[in-house]
This record gives C-alpha cells, structure tokens and sequence, in this order.
C-alpha cells in the first residue's frame, strides 16, 4: 500500500485506483507524513466497494481497466476495517457517556421514539466525489446530549464505532448544531450495513469523514480527541469548503 492509499485512492470523479492526482495532493500527504509514517507504513485495512453496477464491475475486473469509467456519481463505500459485524434491533447498542449526569445505553427501538429530523444536503467526500441531496434522517445528537446532561467541564464529544477502530470527536459547540444528527436512515432507507447502519452519525457541514458509520459510542470529554482519519493528517474542524485545503462549495 502506497502512502495515498490511505483513504484517497480514486481520483476527483471516483475513478481512479492508484491514488495519484488525487485532488487531495501533496498538502494532504505532507500532512500524513508529517503525522508520523508508522500508522501509515502499518496502515489499515482499506476496503472500497462501489453501489453502482459499474463499481461492481471494477471489483471483480482482473485488469483494473474498468476503475478508468467514470463511477456514476454514486456514494463509495468505505471501512477501515477487513470486516464489521452485522447489528440489528437486537444486538445494536449505543452508549453516551463521559461527562455527563446520566450515563445511557440506547437500543435502536429508544432511538425510533424519539424525534426524527430530516435533512437533505449535498455529501461531500474529501477525496473530491460529492453526492448531490441526500436524505439524511435521524435524532438530533443534541437532544441525546440534552437528555444526557452535560457536566460542567465538557468541551468536546468522541465518536466511536463498532467496527473496533473507527472514531470521530467535534467540539461541543459543533456537536450540538441542528444539522448533526445519530442517523437511522439514509436516501429514505434505513440505514444499510455498508451505509454504517443500523446507525451512524451525520455531520452534513463537514466533509463525509466526520459522519462515523456503525456507532456505537458517544463520549463527553473535557477537549477534542482527533479521530482516526485526523490523526493521520486531516483537519479536525473539517468545515466543507474551508478546510483540508479544498475549496467545494459548502455542503449546508
Ligand atoms: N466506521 C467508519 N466510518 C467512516 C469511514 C470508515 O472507514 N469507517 N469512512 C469515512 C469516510 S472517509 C467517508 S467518505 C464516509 C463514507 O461513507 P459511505 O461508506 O456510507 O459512503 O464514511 C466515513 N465514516
Ligand atoms: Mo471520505
């Protein structure tokens, strides 16, 4: 695995597979290198899949030809991890807990009851490949903070994901704006399995790294913990547009 491996393989239109011209570029790698070649060199196990037929195509195509077509505008699918187990009402659990007054685990039927908010914004991958109105549907992640209660020293929230490695952290003040929310469905489905389902998290300003899939826990800390992606180089206020130095048209 090459060093652009590392989430950005394709190019600006999804297509490519050796990472190079990767509209990401040189600021980007820079910045990995510089946050250390050990994780890299160890990297992750990276999978991609593709929801498109076309995509399909490429992952069984030996001579790799069929990556040069254009991938359709379609969401790519992305894991950190070889696998991730499958949850369903269940086996699924979220857990909020840190800094607050009332420590709570969720089951996906407790997160059902609770107030639904519906927001349709662009989604934006900072590899380059943006889907244009995408449903998102779910609970405010302020009202799980709200009923939570935040203690007094809380300054950051840290995401964590059921696939064992994945994480994501926003400030308080981020996490509690009313387009972040604990999302149960996507383009008017319920969440899939390779979407991050039954449950992720939707950031819809910040670029998709921030959305982690397969929540599983909710953490209130006293300072911002970068996530897995931040801690190998990408920015940790990752505002659509105003950061990792891209310069997309803002998503919200
Ligand atoms: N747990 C987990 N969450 C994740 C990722 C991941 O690899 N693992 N990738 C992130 C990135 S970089 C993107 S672009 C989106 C991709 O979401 P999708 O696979 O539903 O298209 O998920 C984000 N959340
Ligand atoms: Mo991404």
């Amino acid at each position: 695995m090459t060093k652009d491996d590392a989430h950005p393989p394709h190019t600006a239109d999804g297509s490519g597979t050796d990472g190079r011209g990767a509209p990401v570029g040189r600021r980007l790698v820079l910045g990995m290198l510089a946050a250390g070649a050990a994780g890299i060199a160890a990297g992750p196990v990276l999978q991609r899949a593709y929801d498109d037929t076309i995509g399909a195509a490429a992952q069984k195509d030996p001579t790799g030809l069929s990556g040069l077509l254009p991938a359709g505008g379609g969401f790519r699918y992305y894991s950190v991890t070889g696998s991730v187990p499958h949850k369903d009402e269940h086996t699924y659990r979220l857990t909020l807990d840190g800094l607050v007054r009332r420590p709570t685990t969720y089951r996906l039927a407790d997160l059902h009851r609770l107030p639904q908010t519906r927001i349709v914004h662009d989604v934006q991958c900072v590899t380059g490949w943006r889907v244009p109105g995408t449903p998102f549907e779910g609970v405010r992640l302020a009202t799980l903070l709200d009923a939570a209660g935040i203690g007094p020293r809380a300054k950051a929230v840290r995401f964590t994901s059921f696939d064992g490695s994945y994480s994501e952290s926003l400030t308080l003040a981020q996490a509690r704006r009313p387009d972040v929310l604990v999302a149960l469905r996507m383009q008017d489905k319920p969440l899939g399995h390779d979407h991050g389902g039954p449950v992720r998290l939707y950031v819809a300003p910040m670029y998709f790294y921030k959305s982690a899939k397969w929540l599983s826990g909710i953490t209130v800390t006293d300072r911002v913990e970068p996530g897995f992606w931040e801690e190998r180089g990408y920015d940790v206020d990752a505002w659509v547009g105003r950061s990792n130095g891209r310069d997309d048209a803002p998503t919200s």
